[in-house]
């Protein structure tokens, strides 16, 4: 594909072509590690993919052969969370997995390498997971003093199930890309150099399938886990697709006409 930048980061790259977003966390020297400011700029990105109708499918991956992200930096680490360029702690991860979670579109993460700790929560709480043959999966917060009891823990028991979910995370150990498939922890396994194709290949296929459709399908198993929050995008995705109705024009015309409305003329489905 010929990906063009969207806008200019510092700690990510954001690009665009044919109705894919590609998001790329950029800090190979710590195995694409984030701190607060990775996060906000990721915060941005998402927001952007949110808002423009180009935007058809998002992915996330990291720089080079390494890493996809190996979590929290540990350098930025201090009391209160991760301290920010203006000396104040933050967890503003969790924002983010907000964000790719309620996003209306989905939302592919490309492992490419360690998807470590908190970098292993960014790929749970994507839709969909292709990694490389090299990648390898894990959490690590008991082993370095962190955890994260959100979308980290339960969402990910979603995936492989409550006692290997525990196992996961009371042991701290990595598994294979391999293992990881067989848990239905990760989608597909691809070799290293037929990652971005396979996950372009599998974007396309999405692309050509009907936005609504998918939108409401994420809804719907979202709002599976996500109690009162999941039925209000469930419902927020109901107003909308109730305001592309004659019935609801209806009412607002009536209103701007200073008439009563006329709801009866309106099917009564079964
Ligand atoms: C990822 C892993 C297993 C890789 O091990 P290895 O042996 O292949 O590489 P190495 O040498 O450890 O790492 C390569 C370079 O990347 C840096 C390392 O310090 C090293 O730098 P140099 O010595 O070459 O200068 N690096 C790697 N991960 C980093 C990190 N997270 N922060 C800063 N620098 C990092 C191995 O590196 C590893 O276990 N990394 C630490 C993973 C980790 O514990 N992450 C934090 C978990 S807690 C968290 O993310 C979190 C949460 O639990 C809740 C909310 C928010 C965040």
């Amino acid at each position: 594909l010929n990906w063009t930048s969207v806008k200019e980061f510092e700690d990510i790259i954001f690009e665009f072509a044919d109705g894919i977003a590609k998001i790329t966390i950029n800090r190979p020297k710590v195995y694409n590690a984030f701190r607060p400011k990775t996060v906000n700029e990721l915060i941005e990105a998402f927001d952007i993919c949110r808002e423009r109708q180009d935007v058809g499918v998002v992915v996330l991956t990291g720089t080079g052969d390494k890493a996809f992200c190996s979590g929290g930096d540990q350098n930025v680490k201090g009391y209160g969370g991760y301290i920010d360029d203006d000396g104040v702690p933050r967890l503003n991860v969790l924002d983010l997995h907000k964000r790719i979670r309620s996003m209306p579109k989905p939302v592919v993460a490309m492992v490419n390498g360690y998807a470590i700790g908190g970098g292993h929560v960014l790929h749970v709480v994507c839709d969909l997971t292709i990694a490389s043959d090299n990648a390898i999966f894990g959490q690590s917060g008991p082993k370095v003093g962190s955890f994260d009891g959100g979308f980290g823990s339960s969402y990910l028991a979603r995936h492989v199930g409550q006692k290997k979910a525990r196992e996961i995370w009371f042991l701290c150990k990595q598994y294979s890309a391999q293992e990881a498939e067989d848990m239905g922890l990760v989608n597909r396994v691809v070799p290293l150099d037929e990652l971005e194709e396979a996950t372009i290949e599998w974007c396309k296929i999405m692309l050509q399938r009907s936005p609504m459709a998918l939108r409401m399908i994420k809804r719907g198993l979202n709002a599976e886990l996500d109690g009162q929050t999941g039925i209000m995008e469930m419902a927020g995705d109901a107003t909308l697709m109730f305001y592309l109705m004659e019935e609801a024009q209806e009412g607002r015309k009536a209103f701007l006409e200073k008439r009563d409305p006329e709801f009866q003329k309106f099917p009564k489905f079964p």
